[in-house]
């Protein structure tokens, strides 16, 4: 078994009630261990308008990796998620933070999630849920990534988990 992080969220349609769904439907695929708060975070990058609501989702599965990331592009699309440009405006996007301890870098995959560590909107709702933990290529903790992240764009806490 690997404990697995995803960073979820989006900026279209009803922002909260999607979050909603795509736990829903992860926790009929996973063992879901812990939910973050949500979060209202300004859009990062430029390419996308109107603020999104992003939230880490902790949970537990012995599928291997590439199986994960099958399973929540498939939760992505039947959200409504359209691809077009990239850091787009998107009703959902699930994105795999830590895979355990795995180091991971394919064509499909990088794990740890290569900019997370300069994005606010990843770091926040990770150190809520997971302040020890360490980053198995930096090497540090969640909660000294956080401390050291010069991203100065907005993060509000939204509300409490979904459930
Ligand atoms: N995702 C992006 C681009 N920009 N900004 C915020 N605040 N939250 C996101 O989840 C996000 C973003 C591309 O994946
Ligand atoms: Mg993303
Ligand atoms: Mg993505």
């Amino acid at each position: 078994m690997e404990k697995v992080v995803l960073l979820i969220g989006g900026n279209l349609a009803d922002r909260e009630a999607l979050l909603k769904e795509a736990v829903l439907e992860l926790g009929r695929q996973f063992e879901i261990i812990k939910l973050s708060g949500i979060y209202e975070t300004a859009a990062w990058g430029g390419k996308s308008s109107g603020d999104y609501l992003n939230m880490a989702v902790l949970f537990s599965t012995d599928k291997p990796a590439e199986e994960v990331l099958d399973i929540v592009l498939a939760i992505e699309n039947q959200l409504g998620r359209e691809r077009d440009i990239k850091w787009g405006n998107r009703t959902m996007d699930i994105d795999i933070i830590y895979f355990g301890d795995q180091v991971i870098d394919t064509e499909r995959l990088n794990v740890p999630h290569p900019m997370m560590s300069g994005r606010k909107f990843v770091l926040i709702p990770l150190a809520e849920i997971l302040p020890d933990f360490v980053h198995p290529k930096l090497k540090v903790t969640n909660q000294e990534l956080l401390e050291k992240c010069p991203d100065v764009s907005e993060v509000k806490y939204f509300s409490a988990s979904l459930f």
